[in-house]
């Protein structure tokens, strides 16, 4: 029987309203952050593993050869779900004010905001087991990896970073959004928020993608470059890798054991929504 997909995402949703850890609390909770709900409800895309747009993602230019295809995390894929957790209203305004200081509540959304989304995929997971599916999430298997190299050589200045599986490139493959001048991926939620994905042996039936171009959604403004502490996005060159890493380990030695910036995601006309779509 045909996957009822409106049925599917309702089903997902309840599962994000029910799983713990949404929610900051008791000892961990640091200043100001007590109560604190770090998303609101996820927006979902679905794209199909066979879709000639992951093959391309192996090409340097776009992430490179060590980019894993969704047939070879999960043999028998039929389905990537893609989804996007927008940070809620208290996350993103309490991250607009002063410059070098990362609020609180962004560095709980940084750190266990990840652990959250983590305990949710492995509900997905146990949900789609249920359904007779089988399912692969890559961001918490043991075969995911993050390459860093320095390109081109003779130049320190430019890092290339990229993971074996990019939850901003599953999420554009899936329909969700596009990207921007910082990197991120604009959603019809904004940027301020995390991405992940769940792979899965059920057909659910792809998305079509409401854009053609990889960075339609971003108006070039340049708002993110003033926003930015590091001096690391320009309009003419977008954002230095680099430079933006090195910033967010500063954060770390100062907010140890957490870290985070997301400036440019924040006070930015693109924070919680598309700030323009072209006409198509
Ligand atoms: C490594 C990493 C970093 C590194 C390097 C970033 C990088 N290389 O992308 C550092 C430490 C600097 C970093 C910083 C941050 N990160 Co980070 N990071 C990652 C991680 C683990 C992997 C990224 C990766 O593999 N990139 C691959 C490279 C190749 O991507 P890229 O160079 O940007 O890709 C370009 C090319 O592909 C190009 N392109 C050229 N030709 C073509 C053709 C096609 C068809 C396409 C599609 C693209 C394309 O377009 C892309 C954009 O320019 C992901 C999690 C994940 N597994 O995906 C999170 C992730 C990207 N980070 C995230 C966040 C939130 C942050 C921070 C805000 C930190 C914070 N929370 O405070 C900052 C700032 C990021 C920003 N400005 O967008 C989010 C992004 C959310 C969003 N809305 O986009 C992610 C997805 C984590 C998550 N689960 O949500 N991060
Ligand atoms: S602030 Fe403007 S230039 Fe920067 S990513 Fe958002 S829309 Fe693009
Ligand atoms: S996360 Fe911070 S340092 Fe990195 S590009 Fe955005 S504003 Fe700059």
């Amino acid at each position: 029987m045909a996957t009822d997909k409106q049925q599917l995402i309702r089903e997902m949703t309840e599962i994000f309203r029910e799983c713990d850890g949404n929610v900051i609390g008791g000892d961990t909770a640091l200043d100001g952050c007590s109560s604190l709900i770090m998303f609101e409800e996820p927006v979902f895309g679905v794209s199909s593993p066979d879709d000639g747009i992951y093959r391309e993602f192996m090409k340097k230019e776009v992430i490179g050869p060590n980019f894993v295809q969704p047939g070879e995390w999960l043999p028998g894929a039929k389905s990537v779900i893609s989804f996007f957790l927008p940070f809620t209203e208290r996350v993103r305004s309490s991250n607009r004010g002063t410059p070098e200081e990362t609020s609180p509540e962004w560095l709980h959304a940084r750190i266990e905001g990840q652990d959250f989304l983590n305990a949710y995929t492995e509900r997905l997971k146990e949900y789609f087991r249920s359904r007779g599916a089988d399912a692969c999430v890559p961001a918490t298997d043991s075969r995911f990896a993050v390459r860093a190299s320095v390109l081109p050589p003779w130049n320190r200045k430019v890092l290339h970073i990229a993971s074996n599986w990019s939850e901003r490139h599953a999420a554009y493959a899936s329909g969700l959004g596009t990207f921007c001048l910082t990197r991120g991926l604009i959603s019809e939620k904004g940027v301020a928020g995390r991405y992940g994905s769940i792979i899965v042996t059920e057909e659910i039936g792809a998305d079509k993608r409401p854009y053609e171009g990889v960075y339609d959604y971003c108006i070039m403004c340049g708002a993110c470059v003033k926003r930015c502490p590091a001096g690391a996005i320009s309009l003419k060159h977008g954002k230095n890798q680099l430079k933006c890493k090195l910033w967010m380990d500063k954060t770390n030695r100062k907010y140890d054991p957490r870290y985070g910036c997301g400036k440019c995601q924040t006070g930015v006309p693109c924070e919680d929504r598309i700030p323009r779509v072209r006409s198509m």
